[in-house]
């Protein structure tokens, strides 16, 4: 009666469900935050890769685009923190995980609010 109707409709959401998940992993690289550092410190992405880090530490980070000043550059200054404003997750625990989809190419630094002294840098090449 209906139910084969009903089980092609399954079918036909899973498979799309499918295609979809397979086209973002592809365009996905993960960089992970543990021990306060951010692994690999620099990723380069083809433009339209979303770039998932994902907290693997105790503690809380956060990603935010721009530069931060440490060690000697930092000494004597006020102001350490230099965000640009292209991203900025916010803090997260661990488990969590913040994304950003770079579109542009291009040399983008960030670092951790938290904790300043760790940075990264994603490059961004032609798709
Ligand atoms: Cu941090």
């Amino acid at each position: 009666m209906g139910h084969g109707a009903v089980g092609v409709r399954a079918l036909t959401g899973l498979l799309l469900f499918l295609a979809v998940a397979t086209t973002s992993s592809a365009g996905e690289v993960v960089v992970t935050i543990k021990g306060l550092r951010f692994e690999p410190r620099t990723v380069t992405v083809k433009a339209g890769t979303t770039v998932r880090w994902v907290n693997l530490d105790e503690t809380v980070h956060d990603v935010t685009s721009g530069k931060a000043l440490t060690g000697r550059e930092a000494r004597g200054r006020k102001r350490v923190r230099f965000p640009d404003g292209r991203f900025s997750s916010g803090t997260f625990g661990k488990g969590e995980a913040f994304t950003f989809t770079f579109e542009e190419e291009g040399v983008y630094p960030y670092f951790c609010n938290v904790h300043p002294f760790m940075k990264g840098v994603v490059v961004v090449t032609p798709p």
